[in-house]
């Protein structure tokens, strides 16, 4: 089982990704499921321990982390558990405007130069993938 979920990397803190589900076939209290969530990333969302629902917990970046593989943990009281992968992909969002990738353009130009020789190449670079 592996539930997936993609979300704009804008998404507020507190917002519904998702929710996990699991079951126990014993009776109760021994049935009693408690969610959370694991691996690298997990301190970015959040899960509620009673009813598995995932949200945004903090600042999401696809731009420096597009992909998050977490493991959703259900444990019952006497820590027995199962686990499921979680893949939260991040979709892009134009939230970088162009910056200049040398802050100074020093160019030094000889009397001799003809007009159209290419005097330097000024480059900018958009962190934000693809047409943004
Ligand atoms: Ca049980
Ligand atoms: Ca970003
Ligand atoms: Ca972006």
């Amino acid at each position: 089982m592996v539930y997936s979920e993609d979300i704009s990397e804008a998404t507020p803190k507190g917002e519904y990704i998702l929710q996990v589900s699991a079951t126990d076939a014993d009776d109760e209290p021994n049935a009693a499921i408690t969610y959370s969530l694991q691996g690298a990333g997990s301190e970015l969302f959040s899960i509620d321990e009673e009813t598995g629902v995932v949200t945004v917990g903090d600042i999401l970046d696809s731009d420096t982390h597009p992909l998050y593989q977490l493991e959703a943990v259900a444990s019952d009281v006497d820590g027995n558990s199962c686990s499921s992968w979680l893949m939260i992909g991040l979709l892009d969002e134009n939230d970088n405007p162009p910056i200049f990738t040398e802050a100074v353009y020093n160019v030094s130009v000889s009397e001799n130069t003809t007009v159209n020789t290419l005097l330097s190449r000024v480059q900018a670079v958009d962190p934000d993938a693809g047409m943004s």
